[in-house]
């Protein structure tokens, strides 16, 4: 499986590489509130992790829509995709690439549903980017 353990299997991921993530984010998306998912990131609580690497984790939503529903998240702090920035294009490409190679670990070979939900009309409810990825029942179009 592709789930790794951060802290106790990665030396590059030692709590100094934290807090220097923490400060890049800061110096480029100011100092956004902190949500729900930074405490994800930090463990302060429980989540149902089933990957993690340097750049990013993806865990199972607490309140799922399909079968198969689970989140993938940048450890930088950008509150929404359309605050993302140009120069975030590698970070947003492996977030992409992690949800597709989870896709197929979660065996949804019928296929899924990517969905980035942004601000009001999105109906984004946690100001942290993600990528939800659904799937292991038929989707419909066009979504509510
Ligand atoms: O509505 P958007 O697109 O912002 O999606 C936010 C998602 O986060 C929803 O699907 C929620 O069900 C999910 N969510 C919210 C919390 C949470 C979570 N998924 C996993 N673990 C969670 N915890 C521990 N706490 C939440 N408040």
């Amino acid at each position: 499986r592709l789930h790794r353990v951060c802290r106790a299997e990665r030396p590059l991921c030692t709590k100094s590489d934290e807090v220097r993530l923490a400060e890049e984010a800061s110096k480029k998306y100011g100092s956004p509130a902190p949500t729900i998912f930074s405490k994800v990131i930090d463990k302060s609580i429980p989540a149902d992790i089933i990957y993690e690497d340097e750049k990013c984790l993806a865990f199972r939503d607490i309140s799922p829509q399909a079968p198969v529903h689970f989140l993938v998240i940048p450890r930088v702090p950008i509150p929404g995709i359309s605050e993302a920035k140009d120069d975030d294009a590698e970070l947003l490409g492996h977030l992409l690439v992690v949800a597709k190679n989870l896709a197929k670990q979660e065996s949804l070979s019928e296929g899924y549903r990517v969905v980035i939900n942004d601000g009001k009309h999105g109906a984004q409810s946690v100001y942290h980017l993600h990528i939800h990825v659904l799937g292991g029942r038929q989707m419909k179009w066009p979504p509510g």
